[in-house]
């Protein structure tokens, strides 16, 4: 007894995007190409369920919350002195993405 063996390829139609889409839930169905007498078939013999779960790739740079900051300092400031505050995002997910600033790690 032969068997038949069908093969059915799956491809990327566009870029995945975790930030926007983390997983896909997909119906497949499998046809019979003749039914016994030789006519085209069109009823589903079998379906199965393919999940693509997007692996995230640290693709979005981090970015300050301004481009410019501008900072007024006495010069008889003490070494120490507190000069500024500065916030910067990233649109990664947060796991596994920590942005380094000189003296903090931030979690976006
Ligand atoms: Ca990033
Ligand atoms: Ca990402």
């Amino acid at each position: 007894m032969q068997r038949l063996v069908g093969v059915g390829l799956v491809t990327l139609a566009e870029p995945l995007d975790y930030e926007s889409s983390r997983q896909y839930n997909l119906s497949i169905g499998v046809h019979e190409a003749t039914d016994d007498e030789g006519h085209e078939g069109q009823s589903t013999v079998s379906t199965a369920q393919l999940i693509i779960d997007v692996i995230n790739v640290n693709d979005h740079a981090p970015a300050f919350t301004q481009r410019q900051y501008r900072v007024f300092l006495s010069e008889d400031s003490v070494v120490g002195s507190f000069v500024i505050q500065l916030v910067a995002t990233d649109a990664d997910s947060c796991q596994g993405n920590q942005l380094s600033t000189s003296r903090h790690l931030l979690c976006t």
